[in-house]
């Protein structure tokens, strides 16, 4: 039996013969995270993010009818300009994942170039923008296939294939707020897809910023795959999928009260239970740096002494991202270059705020 056969394109009438679609698409960052998943591609607990604005990927997908069908995918893959090989088997495994819905794929020759708004290898989650960026330049495709589907479809569709892609990736095709994964609380939740957080978000959290300081641009010492695999026999594992749960009805009700010291409480302790089950895995892995502890105590020691609503959350790995109200902006922003900068590699962090989501570029 087909999976999910409310994704699955209808019979194909005409393909339109060449053309380009050029899309963009951001990153996003977890307040409840994603840190486990079972096959393919399912969260073993929901999630919830900011979609961002600035962090993004740019994707252009040009695609040209071939004579026949043929039995293998037929792509080129440029970035930033340049033939780029190591992206190629990740865009393979994916073509093969999502075949099944968009069953045109292999009736085109495409040239797909990518590029980033925010340096290479920074730690920030280009798979995230990358993947959603090109989930939505094929749901473009898709659109002059089938001009029928509404788009609100269009969004859920790009989203499931994201999710294909990589996990997080489906949280960024819309903003300012999404929900990825089944909660008994979050009415039309999925774990299929990310949907908008569908409830009303109190005005605190309008154009909320996130600093991204670049603490260390080393490569990753564990990939995600790696990462959520030691999520399964982890000891933990199961208490942890359930504090998630639990997470994401605590901020249900912050989102909606504003209550941002509650908020504050939930997110540190997020981005800490993250690290704490790399931690505590077999094999076990350290992403923090020491960077990443002096500025987590400087930002304590900041609202200590100020009262300021600012804090910290991170993805797997050394940089910090520094969450904070709009109203707060020109003081943290004064703070992060007086007392801040010193820990980044090169003085390097990106002012980035909450966004949108996915859109025709
Ligand atoms: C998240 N992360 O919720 C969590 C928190 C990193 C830390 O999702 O294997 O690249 O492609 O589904 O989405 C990173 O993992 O993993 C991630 P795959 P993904 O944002």
């Amino acid at each position: 039996m087909m999976d999910y056969p409310q994704f699955v394109l209808p019979k194909i009438i005409e393909l339109p013969s060449e053309g380009v679609v050029v899309c963009t698409s951001p990153s996003n960052i977890a307040l409840v995270k994603y840190w486990g998943k079972r096959p393919v591609q399912l969260p073993e607990n929901a999630s919830i993010s900011f979609t961002l604005d600035l962090c993004r990927t740019t994707t252009s997908l040009r695609y040209k009818k071939r004579d026949k069908t043929a039995v293998d995918f037929d792509f080129e893959l440029l970035f930033e300009g340049k033939p780029k090989s190591d992206f190629k088997p990740k865009i393979q495994s994916f073509f093969e994942r999502v075949e099944k819905y968009v069953p045109f794929l292999k009736q085109y020759t495409f040239t797909i170039e990518t590029s980033n708004t925010f340096p290479h290898s920074s730690g920030i989650a280009s798979s995230a923008s990358g993947m959603s960026a090109l989930a939505y330049c094929i749901m473009q495709l898709e659109k002059k296939i089938n001009s029928e589907i509404t788009d609100a479809a269009c969004l859920q569709k790009a989203s499931f294939l994201a999710r294909l892609g990589s996990g997080s990736a489906c949280r960024s095709i819309e903003g300012p707020i999404t929900v990825w994964g089944k909660h008994q609380e979050i009415r039309g939740s999925s774990d299929a897809f990310a949907i908008k957080f569908p409830y009303n978000i109190h005005h605190n959290f309008e154009n909320y910023q996130d600093t991204i300081l670049l603490i260390d641009k080393g490569e990753k010492q564990v990939s995600s795959t790696v990462g959520h695999d030691l999520m399964h026999g982890h000891p933990f594992s199961q208490k942890r999928f359930e504090q998630a749960t639990t997470n994401i009805t605590k901020l249900k009700e912050i989102l909606n009260s504003g209550d941002l010291d509650a908020f504050i409480e939930v997110v540190e302790s997020e981005a800490l239970t993250l690290h704490a089950m790399m931690m505590t895995s077999l094999p076990y892995f350290i992403l923090m740096k020491p960077n990443t502890l002096l500025v987590i105590n400087k930002v304590w020691q900041y609202r200590k002494e100020t009262g300021a609503k600012l804090c910290f959350t991170l993805d797997a790995g050394a940089n910090v991202h520094l969450l904070y109200p709009n109203s707060e902006k020109d003081q943290v922003l004064d703070f992060i270059k007086s007392e801040l900068v010193a820990y980044c590699q090169n003085g390097q962090y990106i002012s980035d705020k909450i966004g949108l989501g996915a859109k025709k570029a």
